[in-house]
């Protein structure tokens, strides 16, 4: 039995593996991010270690940061990047105080702004976590096109209940018609959980403390998402984690829930005074289904993303999830839609009889009115008005404080994720949404937040004719130089921008680069980028509203046969390419680079052996192997000599990469070059001419190597110090005359060209000096 289960889950993560494996087109380090003027630091300076919240303010065209003991208000208008700043530290004596109560005075002990919401039409409220003395203010930036950003010092108050302790602790908040809604631990411990509702001029409201209700919750996010026009009905949903007993184990397991309340809530007037009287919650289940009914639960939710709809009641709600089982780890992306999470909170309450008891659903009686429900002209039945949570009847809230669950869980839409990521180094952090209008309809873009600094642009095409999708991963964008997890991430539909905030500040990078994806029709189909599309030139935005005519684009199956007819798919573009240079020494080894520009594509290898005119496809054996970065010669022959074409080819569009002259120094030449007995000096000798030393990892490279020739792995080493000689500087002029000398002969190298959208993880030496 218990065989049949671990191969059972060994399939479905077989298929968990294949279903998430796709390379991204275009991979840019934080260096090539820069170098396309598409990233811009804010903020790397000194004093902005600290980065907490981020607010987008459209209207104002501001964007609002909050860090550590600062505020910042920032002009998004292109040119001006005046920041304007506010100093707000912790009250006087807080910060002694929370290092003598033993927290850290580097990482704890200040202010960090952690809350950050439009207030009215004037304030924002801001709070921060104080020195662990939590505190509020409301900050005046003014109207519409005033610059203004000030604290008023006498408007400061207690943020307890409104703001974590922590400066990292995971709450989600949001602020309705003037008060404040916060799910967080409440106090110096962290012991103290709950959903708070505060500021207004309503007194506060919260949830009891009990483990029913909440269990060592984690919030990941606070909306309010409205039923229908009466507003008397207006729900805040709070999307968190929290632990749950089963009732045959001692063991707690984490599970994601969708919780809501209605915002009207006064409270109990005799049980549950000034406590929430309408606190329901449900299951939110991400799964994949596997072989055998044994699914594989994604639990731990990270993100929450509302892809908000035009009547504002039934957004899309977009949901990132992990799992750290023993068994692997992964993220996934459900999609909920709201018509579903209203069913199961109209659905049966859950009931036990007691923790020892399996959790059924609740078959009798439930009062009038249903707990859950807000008081409201919609729901009052004709002779039993309430007109506030007040006169609910004792049983009602007596029943609402035993079973605050739902019953059944919320599916996600089509039963299973969105999007599967089991192949990522990195765990996935945060989710935003871009809905952008192309040739062939909608789609949703996600923009992924790892924990190492980077974000995933990608889209999940529905494949017209089944239930199946596929998910293409676009970009991926190494926005901080440091592994840093990122914390937050805002979408500018009118700037195009995404601004992405990790502790070390916050970076923008535009949502999309079509022009980097290549100058061919061709290519730009091939990318499939939603955003892009040939406008019979250039690769560009796509634009809905412009002309028509020229435009090519099918980002569903980006097959550029269909698109690009006209245009020229198969050039003959041996010629228009730069030859390199490479001198290898015959019966040793050696490496022709060739990596495509697209993942997806197979390459082909043509060689050219002069005088003949023509050119033969490589014939791969066991002494000549076709490597992903390239062509690989175990033993290098003397008739191996020729012009070396590396051809891609990805849906019918083949494309020249490179080119390579390989030159076969005879052995004899060899012996005469390499006199017995030099040892040492060796791997210095020959470095024809100054590179510029690439910094990449080159261990691939000498990992093969030593594969191939373990029998000798100081020569190897030699060998490919001698081939990276550039990147040890010393030494290499003194020897150049020598090297030239010996070469004597022999053509000097030509200076090699370098392949333009290489990233660096795949750098490797352009050019071998000649042994
Ligand atoms: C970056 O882009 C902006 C706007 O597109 C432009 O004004 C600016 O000159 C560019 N900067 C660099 C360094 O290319
Ligand atoms: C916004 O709220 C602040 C703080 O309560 C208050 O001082 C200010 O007058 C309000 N502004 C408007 C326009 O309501
Ligand atoms: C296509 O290729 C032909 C010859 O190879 C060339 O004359 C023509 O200009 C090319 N057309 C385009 C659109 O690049
Ligand atoms: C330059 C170089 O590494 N030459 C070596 C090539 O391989 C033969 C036989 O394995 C060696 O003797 C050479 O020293």
């Amino acid at each position: 039995m218990r065989a049949a289960v671990a191969v059972a889950v060994w399939l479905s993560l077989c298929w968990l593996w294949a279903a998430g494996h796709s390379l991204p087109r275009l991979r840019l380090s934080y260096r090539e991010l820069l170098g396309t003027n598409r990233s811009v630091l804010f903020f790397g300076r000194r004093g902005f270690l600290g980065f907490r919240s981020l607010y987008l303010d459209e209207y104002r065209d501001r964007l609002f940061i909050g860090g550590k003991d600062v505020l910042y208000s920032l002009l998004l208008d292109g040119a001006s990047a005046d920041a304007k700043e506010i100093y707000w530290p912790p009250r006087p004596g807080q910060t002694e105080e929370c290092f003598q109560k033993g927290k850290d005075p580097g990482t704890d002990c200040a202010n960090y702004v952690r809350v950050l919401h439009p207030y009215n039409r004037t304030h924002l409220l801001a709070c921060g976590t104080g020195a662990f003395h939590p505190m509020c203010t409301f900050i005046y930036v003014g109207h519409r096109g005033e610059h203004t950003f000030s604290l008023d010092p006498a408007s400061v108050e207690t943020g307890r209940g409104r703001c974590p302790h922590e400066p990292s602790r995971a709450f989600a908040s949001t602020v309705i018609g003037g008060e404040l809604y916060a799910g967080l631990t409440a106090d110096f411990l962290g012991r103290d959980p709950g959903v708070f509702r505060s500021m207004g001029t309503r007194s506060a409201l919260r949830t009891e403390v009990d483990q029913r209700l909440l269990h060592d919750p984690k919030f990941v996010a606070a909306h309010l998402i409205p039923d229908n026009d009466d507003r008397d009905n207006d729900k805040a949903y709070f999307f968190f984690t929290e632990k749950v007993v089963e009732a045959d184990s001692k063991e707690h397991a984490i599970v994601s829930r969708v919780g809501r309340v209605c915002v009207n809530d006064a409270g109990g007037q005799r049980v549950l005074v000034n406590k929430w009287s309408t606190f329901n919650k449900a299951r939110l289940v991400c799964s994949v289904p596997g072989p055998g009914g044994i699914d594989t639960y994604f639990d731990e939710l990270e993100d929450v993303f509302l892809l908000r709809t035009k009547d504002g009641k039934s957004p899309e709600i977009y949901a990132l999830f992990s799992t750290v089982s023993h068994v692997f780890r992964g993220s996934a992306v459900c999609v909920y839609r709201m018509a579903d999470i209203r069913e199961v909170f109209n659905g049966p309450f859950a009931h036990r009889e007691s923790p020892h008891h399996q959790w059924g659903a609740y078959e009798g009686r439930v009062p009038y009115p249903r707990p859950g429900v807000c008081p409201s002209k919609t729901t009052n039945q004709p002779r039993r008005q309430y007109g506030t949570t007040k006169d609910f009847p004792d049983e009602v809230l007596h029943f609402a404080r035993a079973h605050p669950l739902m019953y059944k869980p919320v599916y996600p839409r089509h039963h299973r994720p969105l999007l599967v990521k089991t192949d990522l180094p990195h765990r996935l952090r945060q989710l935003v949404v871009d809905r952008v209008e192309a040739e062939d309809g909608q789609h949703d873009i996600l923009f992924l937040g790892t924990d190492a600094g980077s974000v995933l642009k990608g889209v999940v095409m529905q494949k017209t004719s089944s239930a199946m999708t596929e998910e293409v991963i676009l970009e991926e964008l190494q926005v901080f130089k440091m592994p840093v997890p990122i914390t937050q991430m805002e979408i500018s539909v009118k700037r195009q921008t995404l601004y992405v905030g990790s502790s070390l500040g916050v970076a923008q990078v535009r949502l999309h680069q079509c022009e980097s994806y290549g100058t061919a029709c061709a290519e730009c189909c091939l990318a499939r980028d939603p955003y892009c599309a040939w406008d019979g030139t250039a690769c560009t935005h796509y634009q809905p509203s412009g002309k028509r005519r020229q435009r090519r684009q099918d980002a569903h199956h980006g097959n550029p046969a269909h698109q690009c007819l006209d245009q020229n798919l198969t050039v003959d573009d041996f010629e228009s390419i730069e030859e390199k240079v490479l001198y290898g020494a015959e019966d040793n080894s050696t490496f022709l680079e060739c990596v495509p520009r697209s993942p997806q594509a197979s390459v082909q290898w043509f060689v050219q052996r002069p005088p003949d005119e023509q050119r033969d496809e490589v014939k791969t054996d066991e002494r000549i192997l076709q490597t992903e970065h390239g062509l690989l010669f175990r033993k290098l022959h003397r008739h191996d000599a020729g012009i070396y074409y590396c051809k891609t080819l990805e849906h019918g569009f083949t494309q020249t990469v490179a080119k390579t002259a390989l030159h076969v120094i005879a052995s004899e030449q060899l012996a005469h070059t390499f006199p017995r007995g030099r040892g040492d000096e060796l791997p210095h000798l020959l470095c024809p001419e100054p590179q510029l030393a690439p910094q990449a990892p080159k261990t691939w490279f000498k990992d093969i190597m030593h594969l191939i020739s373990s029998q000798n792995p100081r020569r190897v080493e030699e060998y490919c110090a001698r081939l990276w000689c550039s990147s040890r500087p010393h030494h290499r002029k003194s020897k150049l005359a020598q090297a030239k000398l010996v070469l004597a002969g022999v053509d000097v190298a030509k200076k090699g060209r370098t392949a333009k959208a290489h990233s660096e993880r795949n750098r490797v030496p352009r050019q071998a000096p000649a042994p």
